[in-house]
């Protein structure tokens, strides 16, 4: 790369012509360029971060006694990432992500709106998710999609606390200043819950009457995580140590990713084994379903337990160590890089 010269500045030019822009609302791009169109490689403002669910669950719990549900509408704390100022609600530059308390008997009123959200289910039984009248069952690592626009409400008909990980395009949405919701009537429920996992239920087989018809949008919902981590054990069985055992959720009917915006997969560490992921232009959040890690993100060492959370700017180099020697460990990931392709600068490097 060459070394481009220094450009003007601000202070350079005669405040008289400062002044008579300024009162045109016109601002000289020259001296701004550079930071707007940094050289070589992007400058995110996200750092790489670690969220400890033994830290978080504490707080989330008190939120619960402090806080009642018709208070807070969707009782969460939020991951915000310190490199964009904690009121940002970033995790990353488009990914928002927090953990959501619902208490047994609570309902978490219906309303739909313009980011797309998915959950993945991270402690507690009996809590359950309405999307578009279709009753969703919410069981430890389940991921559970609400995309743009359907309606969705939360319900605990169990007992004891149900704790999830939000994750949702929100940054992305409030840059395009596209963001916003409306509230609903609780849905009614179809008598048929979970039916998308139920049509759904293998990899390889559709429904025949879905054959050569065009595809909804949101064909699968509700993705058990029993299942994920069966595909899982089953792809470590013939992948060679080293190489990331890695699989990305799609949509069945056309094996695309599910939303337009997030992408989401997982990832399994064979007991001691360190993999490093292929470098991408994506941002990441990395959520441990169970094990124990040490995580390196673009040069932090991070330590990472059960629930908890690390957030990977783009461009970030990422590797991944079951610090376990008999047991595996199990990471949820969700990026950007369905945006990122879609607007065609999604890379993939070398190393
Ligand atoms: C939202 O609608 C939910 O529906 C959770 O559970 C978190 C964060 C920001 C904006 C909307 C939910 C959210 C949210």
């Amino acid at each position: 790369m060459t070394d481009a010269p220094a450009l003007g500045t601000l202070e350079e030019l005669p405040a008289d012509y400062r002044a008579a822009m300024e009162a045109r609302n016109l601002v000289p791009l020259w001296p701004s360029m550079r930071a707007f169109l940094p050289h070589g490689a992007p400058r995110p403002q996200t750092r790489p971060t670690l969220w400890r669910y033994a830290d978080v669950r504490p707080l989330l719990l008190r939120a619960g006694e402090l806080t009642p549900i018709e208070k807070a509408e969707r009782r969460v704390l939020v991951f915000s990432n310190p490199g964009h100022g904690l009121d940002g609600l970033h995790c990353t530059g488009t990914i928002y992500v927090g953990m959501q308390l619902i208490l047994p008997g609570e309902n978490a009123p219906s309303h739909r709106h313009t980011p797309a959200a998915v959950r993945l289910v991270v402690e507690g039984e009996g809590g359950f998710t309405i999307v578009n009248g279709e009753r969703l069952p919410m069981e430890r690592g389940d991921l559970i999609l609400t995309p743009a626009l359907q309606w969705h409400e939360h319900i605990h008909a169990g007992t004891g606390p149900v704790v999830w990980m939000d994750a949702l395009d929100l940054p992305l949405l409030v840059g395009i200043e596209a963001s916003y919701a409306l509230e609903g009537q609780k849905q009614t429920t179809r008598n048929a819950p979970d039916a998308s996992a139920t049509r759904y239920r293998r990899a390889g087989l559709v429904p025949y009457s879905s054959l050569g018809a065009r595809p909804g949008p949101y064909p699968l919902l509700r993705w058990p995580w029993g299942e994920v981590r069966a595909a899982l054990e089953a792809l470590a069985s013939d992948t060679d140590a080293g190489t990331p055992v890695h699989l990305g959720y799609v949509s069945p009917e056309t094996g695309e990713e599910c939303l337009p915006t997030l992408g989401f997969s997982a990832l399994m560490l064979r007991p001691g084994e360190q993999v490093t992921l292929p470098r991408d232009s994506a941002s990441a959040v990395f959520h441990v379903v169970s094990g124990s890690l040490q995580a390196d993100v673009a040069g932090t060492t991070l330590d990472a337990e059960d629930a908890d959370v690390i957030a990977a700017p783009v461009h970030a180099r990422v590797t991944l160590a079951n610090r376990s020697a008999t047991n595996p460990a199990f990471l949820f990931r969700v990026d950007d890089a369905p945006l990122q392709r879609k607007i065609g600068i999604y890379e993939r490097f070398a190393a």
